[in-house]
Order: C-alpha cells, then sequence, then structure tokens
C-alpha cells in the first residue's frame, strides 16, 4: 500500500536522500518519493511487514517532523 506523509523542514537533495535512506531501510518498504515541493514523503509498503507509524519513526528518525 501507499501512504504519503506531510513532513515538515525538507529543504534541499540532502533532505530527500537522507529521507529516502532512512525510510528505506524500513523492512517491507519498496519504495520512497519525496517531493520537496509539496513537502510529502510517499512511502510504499507491504502492510504486512511494515506500517505508518514505522515509516513515520523513520522519517523522525532522519531528523523530519511528520505533520499527518
Ligand atoms: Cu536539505
Amino acid at each position: 500500500m501507499d501512504k504519503v506523509f506531510k513532513v515538515e523542514g525538507m529543504s534541499c537533495m540532502h533532505c530527500v536522500m537522507a529521507i529516502k535512506k532512512s525510510v528505506s531501510k524500513v523492512p517491507g518498504v519498496g519504495g520512497v518519493d519525496v517531493d520537496l515541493e509539496k513537502r510529502t514523503v510517499k512511502a510504499t509498503f507491504d502492510p504486512a511487514l511494515a506500517g505508518p507509524d514505522q515509516v513515520k519513526k523513520a522519517i523522525e528518525t532522519a531528523g523530519y517532523r511528520v505533520m499527518e
């Protein structure tokens, strides 16, 4: 399934890479798309292995705030 998160604090390609790297490490996540302009992160994951909470945590671990 896909879930889109609104994320605060992303400003450049470094942020994009940091979030992609962190979220990709979550078991079950197959894809991460970051839209800097819209300030969103879309994660594609296998719901049997990963949940939105784990993705949210990975974004926060990278140093960004998840708004919703
Ligand atoms: Cu940046």
